[in-house]
């Protein structure tokens, strides 16, 4: 049983997108939630209707202000969220992914306000051990995987200076519900598209690149504990534990949408990681984070 934040004034940045939106939804019945949203990749149709809307860009400092006002917890999801959006765009990520973030901290600290960050696995870039540890040292890839890193550091930072609650949580590959299927989302969400369809699904460079895709309702749950956690000023890893390559994926999802779809591989992307999987044992532990959609389980349900 996951103890929930109650009776508290929450801000959830990227509250309109794909974690965000979910993670309203679980906290909506018991809290005052605000959205804070530019509805660029955001949707309307996620928008919980019990929660507050305020619709602008995180990095206007007189709309994050509006959006923080009294807030008591905020959970940080907004961002450039590609990997290859980042390396198209590393100006404007970085806007987002690293100013946006500074500027948000400092407000939690006026208001002495806790904040749950979305940190991601990129920071790690190419891991020497397999599973990763948060001890891994960082050696991003890409550009988002350095404004990451930043955001994982300044966390921990805020914490130590100023004894602000923080907490990171690196996500792996999350998929699931509402995740959208344009040339910017995640892997699964696009195969998924292509096989209904019945079009060529298109694995980037040779398929043995390895994931560790976690289900957003186990995202969402890691969000919750980080949330009431007494162990701040940490980053946790938030995968599963196991990891399939890409090619394997293309196949499982080919098989469990009954589509005739032809698998084609591509060249490989700029910047990609070629194996990712998650050492949970730290989350587990401290935060009592435990995964419980199998992979099979999630696209099954997905498709
Ligand atoms: C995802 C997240 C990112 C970050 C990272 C951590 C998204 C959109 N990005 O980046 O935010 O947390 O995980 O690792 O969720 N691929 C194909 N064909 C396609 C699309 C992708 O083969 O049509 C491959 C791609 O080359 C990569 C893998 O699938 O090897 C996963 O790609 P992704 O874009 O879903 O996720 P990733 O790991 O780049």
């Amino acid at each position: 049983m996951v103890q929930t934040p109650a009776a508290q004034t929450i801000l959830v940045t990227g509250g309109a997108g794909f974690v965000g939106s979910h993670l309203v939804d679980a906290l909506v019945d018991e809290n005052d939630v605000r959205i804070l949203d530019n509805f660029t990749t955001g949707k309307r149709e996620n928008v919980n209707e019990n929660a507050t809307v305020i619709e602008g860009d995180i990095c206007d400092s007189e709309t994050l202000e509006r959006a923080t006002a009294d807030v008591d917890l905020i959970f940080h999801e907004a961002g450039v969220v590609s990997v290859q959006q980042s390396v198209e765009e590393p100006m404007r990520a970085n806007d987002v992914n690293i100013d946006a973030t500074l500027a948000l901290l400092e407000r939690a600290r006026d208001l002495d306000a806790r904040v749950v960050l979305a940190s991601s696995c990129a920071i790690y870039g190419q891991p020497t051990d397999i599973p990763i540890s948060e001890d891994e040292s960082f050696a991003p890839s890409s550009p988002y995987g350095l404004q990451k890193s930043a955001l994982d550091h300044y966390a921990r930072i805020y914490e130590e200076l100023y004894g602000l609650e923080t907490v990171a949580l690196r996500y792996f590959n999350i998929y699931g519900p509402r995740q959208s299927s344009g040339d910017y989302s995640g892997v699964i969400s696009i195969f998924k598209r292509q096989a209904t369809n019945g079009e060529p699904i298109t694995v980037d460079g040779d398929g043995q690149q390895t994931r560790d895709f976690v289900h957003v309702d186990d995202v969402v749950r890691a969000n919750l504990l980080a949330a009431t956690t007494e162990h701040v000023g940490e980053a946790y890893n938030i995968g599963t534990g196991e990891s399939v390559t890409i090619d394997e994926l293309a196949e499982t999802i080919r098989d469990v949408s009954g589509s005739s779809s032809q698998i084609v591989h591509t060249d490989p992307r700029p910047g990609d990681i070629a194996e990712s999987e998650a050492d949970i044992s730290k989350a587990m532990e401290k935060l009592g984070y435990e995964p419980t959609i199998s992979l099979k389980e999630g696209i099954s349900s997905l498709l």
